[in-house]
């Protein structure tokens, strides 16, 4: 795209430079443009108008970077506890030390623990945009891991893109999607991918094509306010929306046939015990309709067209069904007079939006792409994420969001659902691979292979019990709590923290938290602001920020591919250090510099260029990893990305639409029985005692109907609490930020607990009053907030009313922390992926007043209370 000079806004008094650079203020990665005056002051930041993923465009949190970059409490020096007391909110004493000292200080207290057993280290990184430091741990051989990212919000999302998309998230497809149902995902609108970018081209579908937009959430959100349709849902109940809505396209005739026979696994042969129908040579038979027998999938006498989707059959004695036949049973009982019950979604209003969907998807009609490829033209998708799957049975539901877009056939088509790679390394990688039989290979893992089963485990969290799933940092709990019935021989006691905050991010009560992190001999953590977390550590190893540093990454761009590159506008404005040479001297000083220097090549793909590989015996800098990012992606110099600051296009076709051309995709997924059955021999073999009360049972070839346990607490909880994200907070961490502060308490959205108008009258409580709020396993106090912006059985707490107390003087603390409520057991996590229930069942209880912690005059709601009396007396506001 050629972008004049003069379309660029320069904002910026002062004369000084512009700066192509990258945003980090989440964990995307948004192009910028930094000025920074001739006396080396950054005074503004604007997006790049020539990269089309944000084009120009950026969120309030990649606006106030600024304010994180000035911010006076950034730690300056490396620091070491004096105080050796810790607590929420106790003043570590710090006493500032040399880099020299803190660095051989923690290497030498790492190594300490590292000779004893490598098991007992415990890792927290969490930087999205380094992978190559996440994954520090291998270095070391260890596989711990205590970082909250990813698995709250993706845990069963990712595992499953990686078997329909092989890759690790979808979106719908903005360039030419015209009917979009959101669904507890703020995509487009106020959060999950590059939300400064996906905006953008939402807004411009919207405005240029008219796409429609049905919302599909317990709570108006910034989607369902600005959608056509807000269809307000019971929380923990998409499943059984998205199976209403496959329901009635199956049962009523509206799917694409001609996609589901040719591109999928959908008539391949099931048998009573869930696995196909093989010969003796492992290949699937499918039944031919018109030769009325069953023959191998790559039978050259098939015709697709005869490929039977439904009925059943008898092949080699077993009696059995194509995998569509087999949903369509199963979805016999998901009518959407059936799943009322459940979601509360009236039946004529699912029968509605799923005849638009089918409608709109023009099933049958193609377009002819710029390569000259001419394929199948779907203009409606099924979008969702963290809101809508982040719940105890993950993977099932994920894959019932999934078949409603297979049904439909919009599945990497243009208007569809595409699949988001996180990163492609190099442009000529395709993502996708063949599998089995003529199926697209599925691959589960897409941050990694998961270590193999033990007994006793050789993971604090458990990571070998989960074959195809994710890494649960909440179980993390069970061995500390139970070590003998989790068969602990280890005990963790150093913690590595970087970019991370858990105190914040991880769900199960805090006090067990607080206890799990002062039973640590030593915590180390490396971050540039004070937070929960930090308060807990023994050294702090000062971060450079990231308009002080180098980085090159491609992370989830939806619609667009190629490096965003970051590089410092100013010199580090304290005595602070890169990631990467903190954790490249830890790595010499512990004698794994070697090692981790593989991880790495391994990590960011420099293996594919052996001229790009780290060597043996060398540290490295952030811009030596930045450089080669960038080469690897398209042979760029450094030169080269310094000018432009990125080298994003929109995502080549043949990447975007039909990467798996040629295979078929995974309708029905029969490695999930096939991981089960060999994960419980293994249970069996190594006599786990628990083993009879694991959730085999969430390992399912195709989704049911079964209810979380959510909806099976006592019913006295007569509400369901969810948490939600927003456009100008990234989790809690924005909060610090004096800008981001100043327009998120601003918003009643955000300083109250939402609670439906009508409930509240029925219920006997008002605008304004003072709760207890209960869940089966914690508790937070707040203040009502009444509308009818929310299903009336639900209590919205905003992730700005979570903070804790801490020693960063600008966080405000709120009434206790919404992740106290949640459960952190395994009868709460999907055994197919160890993804967490997120939401919760409530009660609350009208309090005379605040009790006495919050008297002391610096919470959320005093600081909302001084806004509004400034108001009161005409004050600014
Ligand atoms: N209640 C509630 N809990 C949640 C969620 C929710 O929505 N609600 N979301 C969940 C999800 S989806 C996720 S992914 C996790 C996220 O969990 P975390 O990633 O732990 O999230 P943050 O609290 O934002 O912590 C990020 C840390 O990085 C630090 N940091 C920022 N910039 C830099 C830098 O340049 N260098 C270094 N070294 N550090 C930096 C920040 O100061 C902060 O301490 O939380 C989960 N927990
Ligand atoms: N602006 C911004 N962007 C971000 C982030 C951020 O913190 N801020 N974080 C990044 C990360 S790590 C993640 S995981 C993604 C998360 O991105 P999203 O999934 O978009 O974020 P959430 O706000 O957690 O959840 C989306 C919506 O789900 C609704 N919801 C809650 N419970 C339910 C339910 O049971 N059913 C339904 N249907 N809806 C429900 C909430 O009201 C919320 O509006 O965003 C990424 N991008
Ligand atoms: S969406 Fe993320 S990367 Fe983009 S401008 Fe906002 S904070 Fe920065
Ligand atoms: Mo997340």
């Amino acid at each position: 795209m050629q972008v004049n000079s003069r379309d660029i806004n320069q904002n910026s008094l002062k004369p000084g430079k512009w700066f192509n650079s990258t945003c980090k203020m989440c964990l995307h990665s948004c192009s910028t443009r930094v000025h920074v005056t001739a006396d080396g002051v950054i005074n503004k930041i604007e997006g790049n108008p020539t990269n089309p993923s944000n084009a120009g465009k950026l969120c309030p949190k990649g606006n106030a970077g600024i304010m994180r970059h000035y911010d006076p409490q950034r730690f300056q020096q490396p620091l070491r506890r004096t105080n050796p007391e810790k607590g929420p909110g106790v003043d570590p004493k710090w006493e500032p030390i040399s880099w020299e000292e803190a660095l051989d200080i923690t290497a030498r207290e790492i190594k300490k623990s590292l000779d004893e057993d490598p098991r007992k280290i415990m890792p927290s990184l969490e930087d999205f945009q380094k992978m190559h430091i996440w994954f520090w741990p291998l270095a070391i051989g260890n596989h711990n891991f205590y970082q909250s990212g990813g698995t709250m919000c993706g845990g069963a999302y990712h595992p499953l893109n990686g078997y329909i998309h092989s890759a690790f998230g979808a979106v719908n497809d903005a360039k030419y999607c015209n009917f979009w149902i959101s669904n507890g995902a703020g995509d487009g609108f106020s959060s999950h991918l590059h939300a400064a970018a996906a905006s953008h081209w939402v807004a411009k579908a919207r405005i240029e094509r008219g796409m429609k937009v049905v919302a599909v959430e317990p709570r108006m959100s910034i989607a369902g306010a600005k959608a056509e349709e807000w269809v307000p849902i019971r929380p923990a109940t998409d499943r059984h929306f998205a199976m209403s809505m496959s329901h009635v396209l199956v049962y009523e005739g509206l799917c694409d046939y001609v996609f589901l026979r040719k591109d999928t696994n959908a008539p391949y042969l099931v048998g009573p015990d869930q696995f196909f129908v093989r010969n003796a040579d492992r290949q699937i038979y499918v039944w031919d309709t018109a030769d009325n027998c069953a023959k191998l999938w790559n039978d050259p006498s098939l015709k697709n067209e005869n490929l039977a989707l439904e009925g059943e059959y008898v092949v080699n004695g077993v009696k059995c069904r194509p995998a569509f036949q087999v949903y369509k049973d199963t979805l016999k009982d998901a009518s959407p007079e059936a799943m009322e019950k459940i979601t509360t979604v009236p039946p004529d209003t699912v029968r509605r939006i799923a005849r638009e969907f089918a409608k709109e998807a023009r099933i049958g009609e193609t377009m002819t792409l710029e390569d000259g490829r001419t394929v199948p033209f779907r203009p409606a998708a099924y979008n969702y994420y963290r809101g809508a799957q982040g719940h105890k049975t993950g993977m099932m539901t994920n894959h019932a969001f999934q078949l409603t877009n297979m049904l439909i056939g919009n599945i990497d088509h243009p208007g569809g659902r595409c699949g988001v790679t996180i990163t492609d390394g190099c442009v000529d990688n395709n993502h996708c691979q063949p599998g089995e039989s003529g199926q697209m290979l599925g691959t589960p893992h897409q941050l990694g292979h998961m270590p193999p089963f033990s007994w006793p485990p050789n993971e604090y969290h458990l990571a070998g019990f989960f074959p195809v799933g994710v890494n649960g940092p909440h179980l993390n709990m069970l061995s500390y709590l139970e070590p003998e019935k989790y068969g602990s021989t280890f005990k963790p006691d150093v913690l590595v923290n970087c970019h991370s905050n858990p105190v914040w991010a991880i769900q199960g009560p805090r006090d067990k938290w607080l206890q799990f992190l002062k039973d640590m001999r030593f915590i180390v953590c490396v971050d540039v602001i004070p937070t929960e977390m930090t308060d807990f550590a023994d050294i702090i190893l000062p971060s450079s920020d990231y308009l002080e540093t180098w980085n090159g990454v491609m992370i989830e761009p939806p619609y667009t591919e190629g490096i965003c590159f970051r590089q410092p506008i100013t010199p580090p404005i304290y005595d602070t250090k890169s990631e990467e040479e903190i954790f490249f001297e830890l790595s010499e000083r512990l004698g794994v510099l070697d090692q981790y220097n593989e991880v790495i090549n391994m990590i960011l793909g420099f293996n594919q260029k052996p001229h790009l590989k780290l060597e043996p015996g060398k540290k490295y800098t952030d811009r030596d990893i930045a450089e080669r990012v960038g080469l690897l992606w398209n042979d760029k110099p450094i030169e080269w990305y310094m000018e432009h600051g990125h080298s994003s296009t929109e995502r080549r076709l043949d990447k975007w639409y039909r990467p798996w051309d040629g295979m078929r995709l995974l309708f029905y997924i029969e490695d999930l029985p096939v991981q089960r059955e060999i994960l419980r021999q293994q249970f069996e073999e190594a006599q786990v005692p628990f083993r009879n009360e694991w959730p085999f049972e969430d390992y399912q070839p195709l989704p049911t109907t079964v209810l979380d346990p959510i909806h099976l607490e006592p019913a006295e909880y007569n509400l369901y609490a969810i948490t939600f994200k927003d456009i100008q907070l990234n989790f809690g961490e924005s909060l610090s930020n004096p800008w981001i502060k100043d327009i998120t308490y601003r918003d009643p959205v955000h300083t109250g607990l939402l609670l439906n108008r009508a409930t509240a009258e029925k219920l006997g409580f008002a605008d304004g009053d003072i709760v207890l709020v209960e869940s089966p396993y914690g508790r937070l106090y707040g203040r009502l907030a009444t509308t009818e912006s929310i299903h009336h059985e639900t209590l919205g707490v905003s992730n700005a009313l979570s903070r804790t107390k801490s020693e960063n003087r600008s966080v405000l603390m709120s009434g206790g922390h919404y992740n106290d409520m949640l459960p952190y057991d395994m009868r709460n996590t999907d055994g197919a992926t160890g993804q967490p229930e997120t939401s919760c069942r409530v009660k609350i209880t009208k309090l005379d007043d605040w009790p006495d912690f919050l008297k002391h005059g610096s919470t959320v709601y005093d600081f909302v209370d001084s806004i509004q009396n400034a108001k009161g007396k005409g004050g600014q506001h």
